[in-house]
């Protein structure tokens, strides 16, 4: 680590990043809520999803690049067509015939999306596998002379997420065309610029991603855990005391991002932070967050899809009180998941619902204490009370 404490040393002096500009400036309340409001902030403040609502990212599977995923683009990689696209499975080399079988089972049904489709990814281990594999490939962490750390970062940001016409922006024409744009966007992941103090005292940048939980109701963007951060020099995992992250000061989570001020009645470019959070002995407590922070997964993620349609149906749930089983009854079969919890919202229990009829039984049921549980189906929530 001697080589990275030497770079970020050197690198501390030209940092001039973050703290002087927030959101709150350009985009005061309601603002964002404008028509006007781009795509590219849309996306910024929204942790859970790909920057960019297009086909045209690594992995995609849209060998052709025409915006649709179908048969004509596993022809054309059996034909020999390779590029960026056609990494099907992320392991970095391009339409490979363990490519072209996993596109055949996307396109035949048999899974229900491709590893790099991050909307859809069902589970934190997903995710993470794939932005691990995307930062595998990705050669911001191999050493450029006279970098500093905030310019690994913004490498990393501009590679995996995205800025909308940055090279109209009259700082990115003065101070960054020292990077390689052919790369920007490529990932299409919504990795975020992460203001640090590094153990020596100098500021510091990283990097973050939101992988949030698999217990639905902790997946809320605030929570410093469900975040990873990393170094961009090496792309190792920071947390904090590691030498990238002081932990006892400040983290900030932000980019830069194209938007409309309607006080300024322009479109610009923004630096600054959607997240901040007071760190002490490494315990976050959250004390920023933007107004338009997202902070619960859209459900056209791909997070319990039948979401959607399950708002205003009525669950019925019987019998209540319940001494040894439950039995949950749907209108229709949903493609949902059932979740028994404690009042605190903890996850005792959890299922893919597969039937109208759901029965939770003795095994899960009968070691819990009396007293009142939550049962959740999709966004439908009712009170159980379990009697002796
Ligand atoms: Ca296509
Ligand atoms: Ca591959
Ligand atoms: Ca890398």
């Amino acid at each position: 680590m001697k080589d990275l404490t030497n770079r970020i040393k050197n690198g501390a002096r030209n940092l001039v990043l973050y703290g002087a500009v927030a959101f709150g400036l350009a985009f005061g309340t309601g603002e964002a809520q404008s028509q006007e409001q781009t795509e590219n902030y849309k996306h910024f403040v929204n942790p859970y999803i790909a920057p960019r609502e297009i086909k045209d990212y690594w992995g995609s599977g849209d060998t052709n690049n025409d915006g649709v995923i179908n048969q004509a683009d596993a022809t054309a990689m059996q034909a020999g067509t390779a590029n960026y696209r056609t990494d099907v499975d992320g392991d970095g080399a391009m339409s490979t015939s363990a490519d072209l079988a996993l596109l055949k089972k996307y396109l035949n049904g048999e899974i229900k999306y491709l590893p790099g489709h991050w909307n859809k990814l069902e589970s934190v281990a997903e995710r993470k596998n794939w932005f691990k594999k995307m930062l595998a490939i990705d050669d911001t962490n191999y050493f450029r002379e006279g970098w500093s750390c905030g310019n690994y970062s913004s490498n990393l940001f501009y590679n995996m997420n995205w800025v909308e016409n940055i090279t109209n922006w009259e700082q990115y024409n003065t101070q960054n065309r020292i990077y390689d744009l052919s790369d920007l966007g490529i990932f299409n992941l919504p990795v975020y610029i992460v203001s640090t103090t590094a153990k020596n005292g100098g500021s510091h940048a990283i990097n973050g991603i939101f992988l949030g939980s698999d217990t639905t109701f902790e997946d809320n963007s605030t929570n410093f855990k469900y975040w990873l951060f990393l170094e961009p020099q090496t792309d190792e995992e920071i947390t904090p005391g590691n030498f990238s992250m002081d932990e006892n000061k400040p983290v900030k989570v932000g980019g830069i991002v194209y938007g409309y001020s309607k006080s300024l009645k322009k479109y610009l470019w923004v630096t600054g932070n959607i997240l901040e959070w007071n760190l002490n002995n490494g315990t976050p407590s959250l004390s920023y967050q933007s107004e338009d922070l997202v902070t619960t997964r859209p459900s056209s993620s791909g997070i319990d899809p039948g979401c959607p349609n399950t708002s205003g149906y009525s669950l019925s749930v019987f019998p209540n009180p319940f001494t040894y089983e439950i039995n949950v009854s749907l209108p229709e079969f949903q493609n949902v998941r059932l979740y028994l919890m404690d009042l605190n919202g903890r996850v005792l229990f959890k299922t893919p619902c597969i039937a109208p009829l759901m029965k939770i039984r003795e095994s899960v049921l009968g070691k819990l204490p009396a007293g009142a549980y939550f049962i959740q189906v999709g966004r439908e929530r009712q009170t159980v009370v379990k009697v002796q």
